[in-house]
């Protein structure tokens, strides 16, 4: 039986502020059903699918901070997309800011299956940009003041006739983030990102922001053998510009689909999960060539040790 999955990744133009759960999920429902006539098996929304980028902002009263957060999924305003993808019989992979009964907030993506099933929840594990206030910035970047490190790493599932990872938005520039799930034979890795283009610490990387995107992504799936769809919530959103170009890229390190818009864009390709194996058991069969011996650095380090 071949094993082929037909995915959206379902791009997001901007979300305000303002922008309530409600008109949200009417856009997600306006993607699910745009995918179901595609004759999608999977669509994946992007990072924090449900608000705006709120990290962008400063925020010195909680009570300004809880409302962007989800306390549990789905919620009212969620039921309807989950009702039905079920219906349509599509799974979907959805981004949303988690606050747990204990009160601890992730950067989380769940991922539900063809019947509606919960499959897993994956909490981000690489928190980008700093924790205080730097009023010298143009806009924030607090993620790390507003999320944990997740404490369980990554973790690859049985879905979708495949072996199925996620991560989300800057775990995609660590190679580390591909290899551990390469190493639990992933075969579709399913990311979300909101990457502004502007990037305060070196402006000279700005111009760059596509070509690091594909740069990684594709380096990612060719290492690996594996497929991996990202997908963005792109454009300008409270007078930020946000990378778009959400794409699909093939086990063979090629891009077979990419948006070409930065607003609320389905782009599908049919995936053939059979196609990881020409990888996985040639050039990279790792069990063959790896040579872990040599890599204890990897697990061991944090930071660099230069010689004496
Ligand atoms: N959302 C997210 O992780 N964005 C980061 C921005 C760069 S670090 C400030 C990214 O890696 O795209």
């Amino acid at each position: 039986m071949p094993r082929t999955v037909t995915v959206g990744a379902a791009q997001l133009g901007p979300i305000g502020r303002l922008d309530t759960r409600d008109s949200v999920v009417e856009r997600l429902l306006a993607l699910v059903r745009q995918a179901s006539e595609a004759g999608c098996d999977l669509v994946v929304f992007p990072e924090l699918s449900l608000t705006t980028f709120f990290p962008r902002w400063y925020f010195e009263d909680d009570a300004d901070l809880d409302g962007f957060y989800e306390t549990e999924m789905p919620t009212p305003a969620t039921k309807p997309l989950f009702d039905e993808a079920a219906r349509l019989g599509i799974g979907f992979c959805l981004g949303y800011a988690e606050r747990t009964p204990d009160g601890h907030r992730y950067n989380t993506m769940i991922l539900v299956e063809r019947d509606g099933r919960e499959v897993a929840r994956y909490r981000k594990v690489h928190i980008p940009g700093h924790e205080e206030h730097e009023p010298w910035r143009k806009f924030q970047h607090l993620e790390r003041r507003y999320f944990e490190e997740s404490p369980d790493g990554f973790g690859v599932w049985r879905a979708f006739d495949g072996l199925v990872g996620m991560m989300i938005c800057n775990d995609r520039r660590w190679p580390e983030t591909y290899r551990v799930m390469g190493l639990q034979g992933v075969e579709m890795i399913l990311c979300g990102y909101n990457t502004p283009i502007h990037y305060a610490p070196d402006p000279s990387q700005d111009i760059l922001q596509g070509f690091h995107n594909n740069l990684v992504l594709q380096s990612g799936a060719y290492q690996n053998g594996t497929w991996v769809v990202a997908v963005a919530k792109g454009g300008v959103e409270e007078g930020v510009d946000a990378l778009a170009q959400s794409c699909i890229v093939a086990p063979s390190g090629q891009i077979v689909a990419q948006a070409f818009t930065t607003g609320d864009e389905l782009v599908v390709a049919r995936c053939d999960l059979d196609w990881c194996a020409r990888y996985k058991q040639t050039l990279f069969d790792f069990d063959r060539y790896r040579r872990p011996e040599a890599y204890g650095r990897i697990a061991a380090q944090k930071g660099v040790i230069t010689p004496d």
